[in-house]
C-alpha cells in the first residue's frame, strides 16, 4: 500500500477527464473530446507539484451529473491510463464504479481502483477481486444524482462506519484482502455541512478502525458554505483542512491543488518530533 510507512499522508492529484466536473470539469477538453495532450500537460504539472499517485476519472460524480455509458466511460479512462502508464512512473488510480473498467484499467498497469460506490455495482467486486489492485471504499449516500436531496442519518458517523465496515466484510468475503483496502468518508456525497464537519471531527475514530484513510475535500462546497466562495477561491480552505486531516491520521489525501498541499504536509512532518 502507498500509505504505510510514510512520515505524511500520500497525496493523491486529481485528473479528471470529464466534461462537466465539479470544480475543474471540462478544462481538458476540445470540442467535446478530451484532448490527450492537454491530459499529459496536467499530469505532468502535477507530477512536479510531488503528487504520489494521480486518480483518473471519467464520469463525474458531482449532484445533478448526467450518468455516462460504460462504453463512453472507457473510451475516455482507458487510453488516458495506458498513455501515462507509458510517459510517467507515478501510479495510477482509477476513479471508477464499473467492472469492466476497472479491469481494462488494470491490465493496463492501473496501481488502485478508487470507487465512489464501494464496490456496490454488480460485479464490481469480482472485478476489483481479480485485479489484485488496492481499493478505496467511499460512503456515498443514494447515487450522485439525487444525493444531495435532504440528506439525513440517524447518526451521521455511526452509519458511515456501519456502511464502511460492512463493505470491508464484503470485500473480504469476495477474496479481497483487508491489506488491499482503504476507506474514505465520502466528504459531501449525501451530506449536508453539519454532516461532513461532524465526520471530519470524527476522523481519528475512522483511522482506529486500523485501515488507511483518504479523505476529498478539495474545493468541496462545505469549503464553499463556509467561506462563501466559489471554487477557484477555496485552495487556502482545502489546504488548511489536508493540515487538520493529516494531524487527525489520515492516509492519503485527495487534491486539485496539490503543490500547495505537499509544501503544507511537509512543513506538518518537520515539524514531528525525530
Ligand atoms: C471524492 C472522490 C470525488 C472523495 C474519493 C470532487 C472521485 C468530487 N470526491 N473519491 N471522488 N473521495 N475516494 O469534488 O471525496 O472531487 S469527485
Amino acid at each position: 500500500m502507498f500509505s504505510v510507512g510514510h512520515n505524511r499522508p500520500q497525496v493523491m492529484g486529481i485528473l479528471n477527464i470529464t466534461p462537466d466536473s465539479f470544480s475543474d470539469g471540462g478544462q481538458l477538453y476540445i470540442g467535446g473530446l478530451p484532448s490527450l495532450d492537454k491530459v499529459l500537460f496536467l499530469a505532468d504539472l502535477l507530477v512536479e507539484q510531488g503528487a504520489d499517485i494521480l486518480d483518473i476519472g471519467g464520469e463525474s460524480t458531482r449532484p445533478g451529473a448526467i450518468t455516462i455509458t460504460e462504453s463512453e466511460e472507457l473510451e475516455r479512462v482507458v487510453p488516458v491510463v495506458a498513455a501515462l502508464k507509458q510517459r510517467f512512473d507515478i501510479p495510477l488510480s482509477v476513479d471508477t464504479s464499473t467492472p469492466e473498467v476497472m479491469r481494462l484499467a488494470a491490465a493496463e498497469g492501473a496501481s488502485m481502483i478508487n470507487d465512489v460506490r464501494a464496490l456496490c455495482r454488480p460485479g464490481a467486486l469480482e472485478a476489483a477481486a481479480a485485479s489484485q489492485l488496492p481499493v478505496v471504499l467511499m460512503h456515498l449516500r443514494g447515487e450522485p444524482k439525487n444525493m444531495q436531496d435532504d440528506p439525513a442519518y440517524k447518526d451521521v458517523v455511526n452509519d458511515v462506519v456501519g456502511f464502511l465496515t460492512g463493505r470491508v466484510s464484503a470485500c473480504e468475503g469476495a477474496g479481497i484482502d483487508r491489506s488491499r483496502l482503504v476507506i474514505d468518508p465520502g466528504f459531501g456525497f449525501g451530506k449536508t455541512l453539519d454532516h461532513n464537519l461532524d465526520l471530519f471531527r470524527a476522523l481519528p475514530e475512522l483511522v482506529a478502525l486500523g485501515l488507511p484513510v483518504l479523505v476529498g475535500l478539495s474545493r468541496k462546497r462545505m469549503i464553499g458554505e463556509v467561506l462563501g466562495k466559489p471554487t477557484a477561491d477555496r485552495v487556502c480552505g482545502s489546504v488548511a483542512l489536508a493540515l487538520l486531516a493529516a494531524q487527525k491520521g489520515v492516509s492519503m489525501i485527495r487534491v486539485h491543488d496539490v503543490g500547495a498541499t505537499v509544501d503544507t504536509l511537509k512543513v506538518l512532518a518537520a515539524t514531528k518530533e525525530p
